[in-house]
């Protein structure tokens, strides 16, 4: 690759490497760099990509750890860390919770583009690290119950999905929100197979609206006082903490605001299993097991599951029926 030049106000080589998107949003990069008012610059793309990369892991990993909000679940046993950390369901590296944080080793997570797009004013292409200096974090304290009955108490760092959409101004015909997590073959292991099992990916979900606007829903970035570990869907996912662990996504690169209710990917490989809705629900036993009791990741033991996953005060009216 030849030497590149810089105009101060256009720049190109990021974009010979890295797709245009990437880089749309250079306001922190470049600073970052040391790279404003440059008029002659010269290097080696790759090199340039790998410090847009190390710039923007900096720029987010300054904003940790951010201040607990001490309004969410203050009293609950906060799970061990290492358990939580590493007994993951990510099935673009590994069906089998185990393996997935040896595998995410190649996973790209800096820079991070997201677009938030579809039925609204404003639609927006932003790397996260952008995002960040917009939308002060703070940390949660939420329980966080799998489908598969077990379930973990984290806290979480990020803010409120409904500011980030109130940015974006929804048209009144957006009634849903759809997620897509990065499709990366090349970076995430069990990819492949997925996709030849039919898997509908990139793994993809969705939210009512009202659910995506509701105030206990995360737009997250870290857990445990640091940005989030790749293995638990880095840099940015969604935490919905009344619903099954599926919904909430990781390493999402796309939010749409839709007006019917998407597709989303467990519900178009078992409907009745997992419907959209996916509320926890201890009294609706799971077609193939109860969903009465589950069990905690770090110490084993078995505990009753809550209604709404203990959220019932927060959320049960979202679903008053009549
Ligand atoms: N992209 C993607 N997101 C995902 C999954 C996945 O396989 N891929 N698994 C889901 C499931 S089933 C659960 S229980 C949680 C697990 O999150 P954790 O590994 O941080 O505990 O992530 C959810 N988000
Ligand atoms: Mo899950």
């Amino acid at each position: 690759m030849a030497n590149v030049l810089i105009r101060p106000d256009w720049y190109i080589p990021e974009r010979l490497v890295t797709p245009e998107h990437v880089y749309r949003n250079r306001r922190t990069f470049l600073r970052q760099m040391g790279l404003t008012g440059a008029g002659l610059f010269t290097a080696a793309p790759a090199l340039l990509s790998a410090r847009a990369a190390e710039a923007a892991s900096k720029a987010i990993a300054s904003r940790f750890p951010a201040k607990r909000n001490p309004d969410f679940n203050p009293k609950l046993r906060i799970s061990n860390e290492d358990p939580a950390t590493s007994y993951n369901n990510f099935y673009e590296f590994s069906t089998s919770k185990d393996r997935v944080k040896r595998l995410v080793g190649n996973f790209k997570t800096q820079p991070w583009p997201l677009e938030i797009y579809g039925l609204c004013e404003k639609p927006l292409k932003v790397d996260l690290a952008d995002l960040l200096e917009e939308f002060p974090q703070e940390e949660r304290v939420y329980r966080f119950r799998c489908v598969e009955a077990w379930s973990m108490v984290v806290p979480w760092t990020g803010f409120v999905l409904a500011d980030l959409l109130k940015k974006v101004q929804p048209k009144s015909e957006a009634k849903f929100v759809r997620f897509e997590t990065a499709g990366r073959p090349e970076e995430m292991p069990g990819y492949n197979r997925l996709l030849a099992q039919g898997y509908p990916l990139p793994y993809n979900e969705g939210l009512r609206l009202d659910e995506a606007m509701h105030p206990l829903t995360l737009v997250c970035t870290g857990m445990y006082g640091k940005p989030l570990p790749k293995q638990n869907g880095a840099p940015v996912r969604i935490i919905v903490p009344w619903k099954y662990g599926y919904k909430s996504i990781k390493s999402i690169v796309k939010i749409e605001l839709v007006a019917k209710q998407p597709s989303t990917l467990w519900e178009a490989l078992q409907p009745t299993e997992y419907p959209f809705e996916s509320n926890v629900e201890p009294n609706v036993p799971h077609p193939r097991w109860s969903q009465a009791t589950e069990r905690e990741v770090d110490t084993g033991d078995r505990i009753p599951t809550l209604p709404y996953n203990g959220y019932a005060e927060q959320v049960a009216k979202l679903y008053k029926k009549g």
